[in-house]
């Protein structure tokens, strides 16, 4: 028997786990590892299953090669053979951006894959470069890249300070915190109670968040940015505005007193469907507080408004003093920050080529990938990369583009499954199990709301390459060099170009190689005095204590302040004034929802999250239920512009009258997936009725959450 420890890399809280093994190097433990410095040994099911992963006989040890249809085995120079014969040509002939890549979510957790990812997406060069980002958080990118210049400074609920927390838009209890790296959040909301705090949440649902807290607003979906909006409204016409220190760091306080205007409690009450006497309280309470924080997660970014809402969430944070001071909302300090040049940030710098869409953060919105495959004509997408993702069943009009996915010259999916999007490609290049490699959390320490850092060694040897060679072997075909490129001489580039960006020598990180020699460096550089190998000799993680004020240093913008009235997300407002003048809409709306033991799409073949009964089903009011004939076990049929499911439906007054919700990442009953235990349990995929035609404007996000849909009974 033996012990090791590891920071989970399943979802953002980032929690210390203890693994116990036997002499067979099975897993027959997970823990939660009580000495760690972050998490004191809270797990969630998802981390107690990191054994049932590893060992899953459908996870990939081989690369799969399609032949006539079918996919076999294949050595993994058979396998970059046959890339290096099918992919070069297609650029050579059709140019860079002939070559798409989706860049899917467990990368993020993934050093190997976000260090060295980015070197293959720089050395393909390719304008369609797509990511789940712009299915999740990238209006919140866009707010911080323009009030504060920085895209990836996004403050954080300093939720073990703070007395009093509105919530819009997530459930924390059940997602584990996003945009919020804090293990254990349950304990951390006890703690906000204990203190006398308050939490509030505003959502469609009653969430287990909602049965927590101590007030919940049903709002209607898609309305946060009116609500927040009147919140704004209502703070300047009670003289409740007050920034305090950071009133000599704001230009276009004035602006936003204008802008604000029209959207009174009255005007926004019959659209959010929360009382215009309420939302005062909610101002005055957020004003009041001895501290406070607005905090606003996947329900206000991937719907109409995201961007909108986004910078309202700020705002509130700046206008109320609660911005960068303790309780508030406050920017994280990573052990491994950002490097390179920080330039005032800009979006659109290039458009997409069928629907003119906007790039922003380097990427083009993923709803407009089918079309970039299907239209014909100069720069039309014909051949793609995924990299961790599993677009078919987590982005919009998920039919349409799993049908263009089969009209592609060449696919390569680098997925640890044969699955539901993997099954489209010629060739699939697996990774090690979370087991088989290091991890250090470079993404989420970048949120978190302590500031921390733990590096995990290999728990086990890998049955299969480390990802960061899979990269650089990839680059090396895009590059030219074949598919013999010299891995070492590659990473050595890589490692020289890292320490001479941060003005470092690359000798100092010694004999490492790969990720491991670039957190090095990157650790070297950073704001505390630590090496790897101080965390090496810190196997429960290293706490640099709570979140520090940093305005005015983190502001990147052109003028050096908080732009508090950004002209692009000002450019959306009228769209905004537009819907206010609408009249309340009757129609039904489509939101998603998540379970405690989901992840996405893709932990659905392990049996111990899958028990229980089918967690796939429509959830309609009782009131709707009765008006549309849906009965409780029943079948339902529902219909959008973009495509038609039936489902099972679930009667309950956990939801909104006028709202139905289906969660996402299922559908799993495919045609030549490998997944024998999610077969057997397939639920539907939500995202063949998500419309792609619906986007948050300006960052091109999708509406995922109040989408028009029709129900019937089957
Ligand atoms: N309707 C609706 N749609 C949604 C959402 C919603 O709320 N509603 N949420 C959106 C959000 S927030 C997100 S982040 C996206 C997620 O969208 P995606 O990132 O596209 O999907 P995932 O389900 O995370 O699938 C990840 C893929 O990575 C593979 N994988 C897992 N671990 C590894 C690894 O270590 N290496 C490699 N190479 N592959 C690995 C899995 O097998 C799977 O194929 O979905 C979005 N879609
Ligand atoms: N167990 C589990 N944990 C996860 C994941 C998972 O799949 N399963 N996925 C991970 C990922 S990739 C992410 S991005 C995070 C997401 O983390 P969260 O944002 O906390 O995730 P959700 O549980 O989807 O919560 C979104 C809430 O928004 C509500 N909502 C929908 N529409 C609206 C609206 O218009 N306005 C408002 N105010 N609310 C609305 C929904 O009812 C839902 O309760 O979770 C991560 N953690
Ligand atoms: S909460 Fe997230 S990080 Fe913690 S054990 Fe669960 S999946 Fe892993
Ligand atoms: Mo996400």
């Amino acid at each position: 028997m033996t012990t090791a420890h590891l920071t989970c890399p399943l979802c953002e809280a980032t929690c210390g786990l203890e693994v116990t093994l036997d002499a067979n190097q099975r897993v027959t433990r997970v823990q939660g590892d009580e000495q760690d410095v972050f998490s004191k040994g809270y797990i969630c099911p998802k981390g107690a299953s990191l054994g049932a992963l590893h060992h899953d006989p459908d996870r990939l040890t081989a690369p799969l090669l399609k032949r006539d249809g079918e996919f076999v085995e294949v050595s993994w120079q058979e396998a970059y053979d046959e890339i290096a014969r099918r992919l070069p040509p297609i650029i050579e002939e059709h140019g860079r951006d002939a070559v798409a890549v989706y860049a899917g979510n467990p990368g993020v957790h993934n050093i190997a894959l976000t260090l060295y990812g980015r070197v293959l997406y720089k050395a393909l060069g390719t304008k369609n470069f797509y990511s789940a980002t712009s299915v999740d958080q990238l209006p919140k990118h866009y707010s911080s890249g323009t009030m504060f210049g920085d895209p990836l400074a996004i403050p954080v609920p300093d939720l073990d300070r703070t007395r009093h927390l509105l919530i819009l838009g997530a459930n924390p209890l059940v997602s584990n915190g996003s945009l919020m790296t804090a293990p254990d959040i349950r304990g951390r909301l006890r703690g906000i109670r204990d203190r006398g705090g308050k939490i509030v949440v505003v959502d469609p649902r009653r969430t287990r968040t909602a049965q927590f807290a101590d007030e919940h607003h049903a709002i209607r979906p898609g309305t946060d940015a009116l609500l927040l909006f009147a919140l704004v409204n209502v703070l300047f016409a009670e003289d409740l505005v007050a920034p305090g220190r950071l009133a000599e760091h704001l230009n276009g306080l004035d602006d936003v007193r204008e802008l604000a205007q029209p959207f009174t409690p009255e005007a926004v009450a019959p659209r959010t469907g929360i009382d215009a006497a309420e939302i005062r309280r909610l101002a005055r309470e957020l004003a009041e507080a001895e501290n406070a924080v607005v905090y606003g997660r996947i329900g206000t970014t991937t719907q109409a408004f995201g961007t909108i809402a986004s910078w309202l969430v700020d705002v509130l944070n700046v206008l109320t003093g609660h911005l960068d001071a303790p309780g508030g909302a406050m920017f994280p300090l990573a052990a491994c920050q950002p490097t390179g040049n920080r330039r005032p940030f800009a979006v659109a710098r290039w458009r997409s080529r069928v629907r003119g869409l906007p790039e922003v953060v380097g990427e083009l919105p993923v709803a407009t990938l089918a079309d970039e495959i299907e239209t014909p004509g100069e720069g039309q997408v014909r051949a793609l990369i995924t990299v961790s993702g599993n677009p078919c069943l987590s982005t919009p009009n998920a039919g349409r583009l799993a049908a263009a996915l089969d009209s592609l010259d060449f696919m390569i999916s680098v997925d640890v499954y044969l699955n539901e999007t993997s099954r489209h490609a010629d060739v699939i290049l697996p990774g090690p199990s979370p087991l088989e490699r290091p991890h250090f959390d470079l993404a989420f320490y970048q949120l978190s709301i302590r500031n921390v850092a733990n590096w995990t060694p290999a728990t086990l040897p890998s049955a299969v390459p480390q990802e960061w060679e899979t990269m650089l072997r990839l680059t090396g075909i895009v590059a030219g060099q074949g598919p013999e490129a010299d891995v070492t001489a590659l990473d050595d580039f890589v490692a020289g170009e890292t320490a001479r960006r941060n003005g470092l020598d690359v000798a100092v990180a010694g004999e490492r190689t790969g990720p491991a020699r670039l957190v090095d460096l990157l650790l070297r550089a950073g704001p505390y005095d630590v090496t790897l190998a101080d965390l090496e000799a810190a196997p429960h993680g290293m706490d640099f204590g709570p979140l520090q004020p940093r305005i005015p240093e983190i502001l990147c913008t052109a003028s050096g302040r908080i732009e508090l009235a950004p002209e692009p997300v000002v450019a959306d407002v009228p769209r905004l004034r537009e819907e206010l003048a609408k009249t309340a809409e009757t129609g039904l709306v489509l939101i998603g929802r998540r379970h405690l033991s989901s992840n996405n799409s893709w932990m659905h073949n392990l049996a111990p999250l899958v028990r229980g009964g089918n967690r796939c089903t429509i959830q309609v009011h009782p009131a709707d239920a009765t008006r549309l004939g849906l009965t409780d076990g029943g079948l339902a049929s529902v219909t959008s512009r973009a495509g038609k499911l039936q489902v099972p439906v679930e009667v309950t007054d956990e939801i909104r009258p006028g709202v139905v919700s289906i969660p996402h990442g299922w559908g799993h009953d495919v045609d030549g997936s490998r997944a024998r235990v999610a077969r057997a349990n397939p639920g539907v995929n939500s995202n063949l009725v998500a419309d792609e035609t619906l986007l948050d404007v300006p960052s091109g996000t999708s509406v995922l959450n109040g989408i028009p849909v029709e129900v019937t009974p089957v």
